[in-house]
């Protein structure tokens, strides 16, 4: 057996030294050091054996294993070495040339303002928070005031899940909210971005899925005052100017008052077609969070009040960066991407 391993050695050097190309290579060292290779027969045959014999075929046929991955190792590096030379040598190899240029993609101008927004809240001392986009039906509407016979649930057109019976596509992103507060104790501010989802006819300012922003905040003394100055000072920090904003009653289930804000249309005096020649733009709905949403996620109401705001990311992103219909951002369309 030891003269076999000799004779196995003597061999694999010549062959590996005789290889043309890397091609080549690989298959002397699959036939050598493979799972069915010779190396791999021999060290197969060590059981069957004499006792006294084994430990040095064994010794043996490891250090002929080293040797040559090492000589694989040195005739890759040299067939390298001869192609490269090759390459350089023929007439038009120009050194000079500049890279291949790498295509480089760009950030999704949702994520661009969803970036900003998050940079703006976080500067405000807001920790940002992700929410499940499968929600529980509990979490979207029960938890949130709005009971399973509530009209409410009509004013958005929900995707149920089959199978549990109990699972939606989130329609807003104010579950995170309720998830927020059953987890910690107040004092909070969070912010949540994500994508919500309504079966919903689409149109320039419509879209089955979309991106809401979510902001909740819980204390003591947490007034409608700080909830107005705050989403004035995002406004102002987005636009780079302040921002004339009205605010209207709006009702919605979980919060108590409830209001809309408006924004004067930015880029207009008296009436665009993105304002739809109002001079207004609808941009948040908001409230002080109403008293039975604490109740639900076991928060002292008496000691504690919040004020919670919810806009879409897609209206503001069009807003920011001229965008004229909400249906681009989720076409995947390379010609619309590739402007941002
Ligand atoms: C809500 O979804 C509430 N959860 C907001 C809220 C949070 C109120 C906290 C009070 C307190 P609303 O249904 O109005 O509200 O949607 C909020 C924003 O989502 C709208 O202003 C709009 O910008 C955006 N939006 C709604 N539907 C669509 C749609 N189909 N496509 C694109 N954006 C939409």
């Amino acid at each position: 057996m030891e003269e076999r391993i000799g004779q196995l050695g003597t061999e694999a050097r010549g062959r590996i030294e005789g290889a043309a190309d890397a091609e080549a290579l690989k298959t002397i060292e699959r036939e050598l050091l493979g799972k069915q290779g010779v190396l791999a027969e021999v060290l197969a045959s060590i059981p069957g054996l004499e006792p006294a014999e084994r430990p040095l075929v064994g010794r043996l046929a490891n250090e002929l294993k080293c040797e040559l991955l090492g000589s694989l190792a040195a005739r890759r590096e040299a067939l390298d070495q001869e192609r490269l030379a090759t390459d350089r040598a023929c007439d038009d190899f120009d050194p000079t040339l500049p890279a291949r240029r790498a295509v480089r993609g760009s950030l999704h101008p949702i994520t661009r303002v969803r970036r900003k927004v998050e940079d703006v809240f976080t500067s405000m001392g807001y920790s940002i928070l992700e929410g499940p986009q499968v929600e529980l039906d509990y979490y979207n509407f029960q938890a949130l005031n709005i009971p399973a016979d509530h009209p409410a649930r009509e004013m958005q057109d929900t995707f149920y899940c089959t199978g549990g019976g109990n699972l939606v596509m989130r329609t807003h992103t104010s579950p995170v909210q309720v998830r927020t507060m059953e987890r910690a104790e107040p004092p909070y501010r969070v912010v949540s971005v994500g994508r919500v989802f309504r079966k919903e006819e689409q149109d320039a300012t419509h879209d089955h899925t979309f991106h809401q922003v979510e902001g909740l905040v819980v204390g003591e003394d947490v007034t409608a005052g700080h909830l107005i100055g705050t989403l004035r000072a995002l406004l102002a920090r987005l636009f780079g100017r302040e921002l004339d904003t009205r605010l209207r009653p709006g009702y919605f289930p979980f919060v108590e008052p409830g209001f809309e804000l408006d924004v004067r249309c930015p880029f207009c005096e008296d009436g665009c077609r993105v304002c739809s020649r109002t001079t207004w733009i609808e941009f948040c709905g908001l409230g002080m969070v109403h008293p039975r949403v604490f109740a639900a996620s076991d928060v002292d109401a008496e000691r504690y009040t919040g004020f919670a705001f919810g806009f879409g990311l897609d209206r503001l992103t069009m807003m920011l960066l001229g965008i004229d219909d909400v249906r681009h951002f989720m076409a995947g369309d390379l010609r619309f991407l590739e402007q941002f």
